[in-house]
């Protein structure tokens, strides 16, 4: 292996030889550990360590990192005191997560480190967004990914390269080449000759280099940060490399030929570098004892404290409390009647009000900048602020949503539009796994209002029709939205930007353009978790929302004999359960409605909370009335045919007679 020193100084490359040996020692600890039975799990980073440690080192200390599970070399570059990290790993309170994550699956913002979700390939779009940040800002920064081979094949890496490309960011992606993902091997996993290949068909620059020489990974990263700054671009950087251990110690390495061992063992990168430094006579076996003899101490000393401190014990406040960022501005109470407004136009007015307000807000989505969007939402934002903050995105929501993150991470806060809610699976896992994780994981906030215009009625088939709030409200760390008013409709989209956390927000598109209302012209919040009495009846609740608020008020309307009791719940994750139960109290008797589906639904979810909590006030079975559980159909008539609306005097009737 030839090591070229080029300016670096006998101290300088001295230091890069302690951080080399650093994760290495640990490791090896780790793996007796392991064998000990002391530790559950470790995924090994042998002979990797020169790409994570050479590339940390060539960053400025405030320069984010998505490190990967092999990445020990990242954490311990970046100076985490060990005994804070071997207790992460044992799940103690006063870990990095509270006991709350495994292994690297953490980040730390005092480091600059944002840890990895199981899932891989989700990282690198939150480079996207730190970059972006960067970049908004002008600031001479840039921010680095890792990714293995195998998470290669995942969409999120092509999405996340295609729009730092596209957008021109600062980001540097490393592939660490180990040759396998788990058992599988590299030929099993791409064909192309080297991953680096790839880059040029984002329109980026690509380039292999030694992972096993850290002087090499050191120099070329470094180069690689200057030239993502300078360009503005982003670089691909493909280091070749081997995983001496199995994925994790259980699965061994029985699938891998012994020969590439062999021949990767002289590679070593620790083996290789430390008798470099003893050929310039850098370095002496005494320096080298003397050398391990501290570090040694430095784990002695975290283990002992680790094993020291006291099994997490569970604290169901906290744990609930931790799973949103606390909310830091108060309900800003709206002061005038307003004037008649369409549903559409409340909902611009908010995002325009918000983006005066709060400068460091960034709208993304398909389409939403000189033309406005597919509903024209953002119809004339450009003119007004430019578009660095009104971004026409690629078409990729899950890079999208990742690069959202990446935005809060830096200090902003930022608007995705979903073209059609439907659209959502496709950046579904960021949103429930990383998104609404996060905060609870470890401690970050994720500042994103995702808007999800929703809904059928108008003849646009299984995939521009459904109704997916239920997927959302499963989820802890989410907040889900759901005006029916043009009121509410702006009040709850100033409240959702203002709010830290993730909020999906549930616009029905048969609403935008077929009701109006009085909207005030302030910027003005409507309460997240606050239901709305539309009206106050005798013998049944309608408990509803969006676009079921606007069935039950027809039918009351047209039903005068009956006394209904309106609730619109307007947010269904938090529920607003004091609201749920004034309503049941008043009547006695509840219908859920809801366009959503019936098994499922968020019927279900109400029904069990009212049978457990107001039973005794129950006159008769809750009823729920909602879609056919079927895909939405096409043709109008089937269409009608799904609909709650259509089964509701039928519902209602039932109610009635008991
Ligand atoms: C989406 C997803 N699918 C499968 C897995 C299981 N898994 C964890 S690591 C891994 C292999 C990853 O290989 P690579 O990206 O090359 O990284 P390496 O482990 O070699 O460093 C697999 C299949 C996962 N974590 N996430």
């Amino acid at each position: 292996m030839q090591f070229d020193r080029k300016n670096l100084s006998d101290s300088q490359l001295v230091d890069i030889y302690k951080e080399l040996l650093r994760p290495r020692m640990i490791e090896e600890k780790m793996l007796v550990l392991l064998r000990q039975g002391k530790i559950s799990k470790w995924f090994s980073g042998i002979g990797q360590e020169a790409i994570a440690v050479g590339a940390t080192l060539a960053l400025d200390n405030d320069e984010y990192i998505m490190p990967m599970h092999r990445n020990l070399g990242v954490f311990t570059t970046r100076k985490m005191p060990f005994d804070k990290l071997f207790m992460q790993w044992q799940g103690s309170r006063e870990g990095f997560s509270k006991g709350r994550e495994r292994s690297f699956h953490f980040g730390a913002n005092e480091y600059h480190i944002c840890g990895m979700i199981s899932h891989l390939g989700p990282q690198l779009a939150i480079a996207d967004g730190v970059a972006l940040a960067h970049k908004l800002k002008k600031e001479k920064k840039v921010s680095l990914a890792f990714s293995g081979d195998g998470a290669t094949s995942e969409g999120d890496f092509h999405e996340a390269l295609n729009v730092a490309a596209v957008w021109g960011l600062p980001v540097i992606f490393i592939i660490e080449n180990n040759g396998y993902g788990l058992s599988t091997p590299s030929n099993e996993q791409f064909i192309c000759e080297q991953l680096a290949d790839k880059a040029v068909g984002y329109g980026m620059k690509g380039i292999t280099i030694d992972g096993n020489n850290i002087l090499e990974v050191y120099k070329e990263i470094t180069k690689a940060r200057l030239y993502c700054i300078t360009e503005q671009k982003p670089i691909l950087v493909e280091c070749m490399t081997f995983r001496m251990r199995g994925h994790e110690e259980a699965s061994g390495v029985k699938y891998v030929p012994k020969e590439l061992f062999e021949e990767w063992g002289k590679k070593d990168p620790l083996a290789n570098y430390e008798q470099f430094l003893k050929d310039e006579g850098l370095l002496s076996e005494d320096q080298v004892a003397a050398i391990r003899a501290v570090i040694q101490k430095e784990i002695e000393d975290g283990i002992a404290t680790g094993f020291a401190a006291p099994e997490v014990t569970p604290n169901t406040d906290e744990e609930m409390a931790d799973v949103y960022a606390p909310i830091r501005t108060a309900t800003i109470p709206k002061r005038t009647a307003g004037t008649e407004k369409k549903f559409i136009q409340a909902i611009t007015e908010g995002l325009k009000q918000s983006m005066e307000r709060h400068p460091n807000l960034v709208l993304m989505g398909q389409d939403i900048a000189e033309y406005g969007g597919a509903f024209k939402v953002t119809e004339g934002f450009v003119p007004l602020f430019g578009k660095e903050r009104v971004r026409n995105t690629p078409l990729c929501e899950s890079a999208i949503v990742g690069a959202a993150l990446g935005l809060s991470i830096k200090g902003f806060k930022s608007m995705m539009e979903m073209q059609f809610a439907d659209f959502v699976t496709v950046g579904f896992n960021q949103i429930i796994n990383n998104l609404a994780k996060i905060h609870y994981r470890w401690g970050q906030n994720a500042d994103v209002v995702i808007r999800m215009p929703t809904g059928g009625g108008v003849g646009a088939g299984p995939f521009h029709s459904q109704s997916n709030e239920a997927w959302f409200v499963h989820t802890p760390g989410l907040k889900v939205v759901y005006p029916s008013t043009p009121e509410d409709a702006k009040g709850l989209m100033i409240a959702a930007i203002e709010d830290p956390n993730p909020v999906m927000f549930f616009e029905h598109k048969a609403l935008y353009r077929s009701i109006s209302g009085p909207v005030p012209e302030e910027y003005y919040t409507t309460e997240i978790g606050k239901a709305r009495i539309v009206r106050q009846g005798s013998d049944i609740s309608i408990i509803t929302y969006g676009m079921g608020v606007h069935w039950a008020t027809d039918y009351a309307n047209k039903h005068p004999d009956v006394s209904v009791d309106i609730l619109d719940l307007r947010t269904l994750l938090p529920l607003d359960y004091d609201a749920i139960r004034g309503s049941v109290l008043r009547t006695g008797k509840v219908l859920l409605l809801h366009e959503d589906t019936l098994t499922g639904g968020i019927g279900g979810e109400l029904g069990a909370w009212i049978s457990e909590n107001c039973f005794q006030n129950l006159d008769a079975p809750i009823v729920r009335c909602a879609g056919l559980d079927t895909p939405i159909p096409f043709a109008i008539p089937l269409e009608q045919n799904f609909m709650a609306n259509s089964r509701l005097d039928a519902s209602v009737q039932k109610l009635l007679a008991y």
